[in-house]
């Protein structure tokens, strides 16, 4: 029944096809009918894998027809259905070796540029030598897989050799993945622990940036002229402190709000990553870091940015390149809007634009913590909600206290 739907489904495609090809010939402008939509649905091939079922059925059906009627009339069986396996085993050896080449020549060229940041060649190296032996492991045991069961199918001339048991080879085959496993795991220990346990160089201090993911965005807030990102308390979120800081806290008063991830070349960065309503990834593929942002917990990453913006876009020989930061769990329908440019400029360059970005607290949010209010600005209107309601004079004072602390 199921095949008989099939056929008459596609008959009735077929003959609408028709059809619509007649009305085309038959109008004035002898039109092509596009059949292009019609490869594209998903109907198409549901259709076209239901009738290659229908056909192997048929297939198989006349093979058993043949079969029985030879061993009805005495006659010996007619296909030797173990040289057929064994065929097909070394049929699938070649394609299969073939698919991983092509894996690895086509989607082996869209892997990332190199790694942007000091750790990320440590994980990419890790990365190569894993592939490496696993790649290595890999083709060695399906050749041997595959190429036995080739080899060595049934034949009538050739009594099986019975070999249950050798210790010896059980030895080697346990051992050796053993003690590769166990470098490979050491390995990528040492290099966690060489990210994740730093000691400060005071020369080089690392300049700390707060991301609070949020469905569906991240949010950053940039240390004022102390260095230093001030505290949050999610007991003080309101719909005016989006992100719960105590301004009360010196240090958040001159913290900084910014729309995108600025960060100067060759300067360590310590992330503070945390989250305000569900589990989201701070993701930022091209600097090979990645880690959980937690509601109600404080995590961090630190790495070193090694390549600018610009001197990426001339290496990977593209213009409009450009870092990422986005989130990776599917953390919901908006998910995938979770995305930030992420900038690497030089130290001058940043020390001009982070002058310009404004302070997330605001006269408003002043009135709320009952600190002292700033001169409202004469023009342009403060925009509502906002944090950009400081007076253009401030501003100016601000910037250059910025560059001084940078300085310092
Ligand atoms: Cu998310």
């Amino acid at each position: 029944m199921a095949s008989l739907a099939v056929i008459t489904t596609a008959c009735a495609n077929t003959s609408l096809f028709a059809q619509e090809a007649a009305a085309a010939g038959a109008s004035a402008t002898a039109k092509t009918v596009d059949m292009g939509p019609v490869y594209k649905s998903v109907l198409f091939y549901v259709l076209l894998f239901l009738l290659l079922c229908l056909f192997i059925a048929i297939v198989g059906k006349a093979i058993r027809v043949y079969e029985l009627t030879r061993t009805v009339q005495d006659k010996p069986e007619g296909i030797n259905w173990n040289a057929v396996n064994g065929v097909l085993f070394g049929i699938f050896l070649i394609v299969g070796l073939y698919g991983v080449y092509w894996e690895y020549t086509v989607h082996g060229n869209m892997i990332l540029p190199d790694a942007a940041s000091e750790h990320g060649k440590e994980i990419d190296k890790m990365f190569n030598i894993t592939l490496i032996i696993t790649t290595i492991v890999f083709i060695l045991t399906h050749i041997a897989l595959f190429a036995f069961s080739f080899i060595y199918r049934y034949t009538t001339k050739r009594k099986a050799y019975f070999y249950p048991h050798n210790n010896a080879l059980e030895r080697v085959w346990t051992i050796v993945p053993a003690i590769v496993l166990a470098i490979l795991v050491v390995m990528g220990f040492i290099t966690w622990r060489s990210i994740f346990y730093k000691i400060v160089d005071p020369n080089n201090k690392p300049l700390s940036i707060e991301v609070t993911g949020q469905q569906f965005a991240w949010y950053l807030r940039y240390p004022g002229k102390d260095g230093v990102v001030g505290v949050k308390n999610y007991k003080m979120v309101t719909g005016l402190n989006t992100l719960g800081i105590d301004f009360k806290d010196k240090n958040s008063q001159d913290d900084l709000s910014a729309d995108e991830l600025v960060i100067p070349v060759n300067r360590p960065v310590r992330m503070i990553i945390t989250a305000k309503d569900v589990i989201h990834g701070f993701y930022m593929p091209h600097f090979r870091v990645q880690l959980y942002a937690n509601p109600g917990m404080v995590t961090y990453f630190e790495f070193t940015p090694t390549i600018t913006t610009v001197d990426m876009q001339a290496k990977v020989n593209d213009p409009s390149f450009k870092y990422i930061l986005e989130c990776s769990q599917v953390c919901g329908s908006g998910h995938y809007n979770m995305q930030k440019t992420v900038r690497v400029v030089t130290q001058e360059e940043y020390n001009v634009w982070i002058a310009k970005q404004t302070p997330y607290i605001n006269n408003d949010l002043r009135k709320q913590f009952k600190l002292p209010l700033l001169a409202e600005p004469a023009a342009p209107a403060p925009a509502q909600g906002t944090p950009d309601s400081t007076t253009p004079d401030s501003g100016a004072v601000r910037k250059d206290k910025n560059q001084l602390a940078l300085l310092k």
